[in-house]
């Protein structure tokens, strides 16, 4: 089922470089969500790569049982193939999109990454592509404000090319370390916070500046699923540990052509 924006949607993307759509899945997809990617946090609660790809679950999850790293992965795989999300994503490049990679980013109440709070950073300091066509999602688990580690952006940067960055490790840093490669933000852009229902979705062009607050709640955990994408045939780095990839989003068109040539009994 393909999500329709509406032209007031489409304009403020494009002027300010990030929309929110708040509960665009309901709370029980939420729910079944997180139970479902939750089971193969480590005891820190560390955030998980590509968590829709078997082998890349099971390597970081040691200690999930098959069946359920099967499980998730297919799950998390059908959420960043989801027809809203690629529909409003295809609706705001205008082009063909495929995916590139996901990230479970959990921000346990409690735990020992609950304090990540990203430095202002661009996404697209990763993939680092000319023509600015990266974009990426994150997918609300739980409601999310300042208290309890939720993100803000700088409307209007993504009109910057990729700015001078101070690398960060990104992925699994010591504990109190920012991860974000750190860009300082020209003074012209105002810092807007940013709060988030349950089962809202926060997209932003990949050279939005944009960072997070800790989280300093002692219940509320802040959950989101983030997946990354790519207007079709443009260049990126695949990234050592985010390992960057094609991954197709829509049915092969072979296929449906060769349904339709067949004829109503060979189909049978
Ligand atoms: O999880 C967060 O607080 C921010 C994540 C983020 O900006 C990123 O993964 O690029
Ligand atoms: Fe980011």
């Amino acid at each position: 089922m393909e999500y329709k924006l509406s032209k007031d949607q489409i304009a403020f993307y494009q002027a300010n470089g990030y929309l929110v759509i708040q509960e665009l899945i309901s709370g029980e997809e939420s729910k079944m969500l997180l139970k479902s990617i939750r089971r193969h946090a480590n005891e820190d609660f560390a955030a998980i790569m590509n968590p829709d790809r078997e082998d890349e679950l099971a390597r970081q999850a040691p200690f999930s049982s098959r069946e359920s790293v099967l499980e998730t992965a297919a799950l998390l795989r059908a959420y960043m193939k989801d027809a809203r999300i690629v529909s409003i994503l295809e609706t705001l490049q205008s082009r063909e999109i495929v995916g590139l990679m996901s990230q479970m980013l959990f921000k346990e109440a409690g735990s020992k990454y609950a304090n990540q709070a990203w430095n202002p950073h661009q996404d697209n300091t990763y993939p680092r592509n000319k023509n600015k066509q990266y974009i990426t999602t994150n997918l609300f688990f739980s409601r999310a404000d300042k208290k309890n580690g939720s993100l803000y952006t700088y409307p209007r940067s993504q009109n910057e090319n990729l700015l001078p960055a101070k690398d960060m490790i990104s992925y699994r840093e010591a504990y109190g370390a920012n991860p974000g490669n750190t860009v300082s933000v020209p003074k012209k852009y105002k810092k807007v916070d940013l709060t988030f229902k349950d089962g809202s979705l926060l997209i932003l062009h990949g050279n939005v500046i944009h960072g997070s607050y800790p989280n300093q709640s002692k219940t509320r955990s802040r959950p989101l699923y983030s997946c990354s994408y790519m207007t079709k045939g443009e260049k990126f780095i695949p990234g050592a540990n985010a390992k960057r990839m094609v991954i197709a989003l829509h049915k092969s068109k072979k296929r449906r052509g060769h349904i339709e040539v067949c004829s109503p009994n060979a189909c049978a």
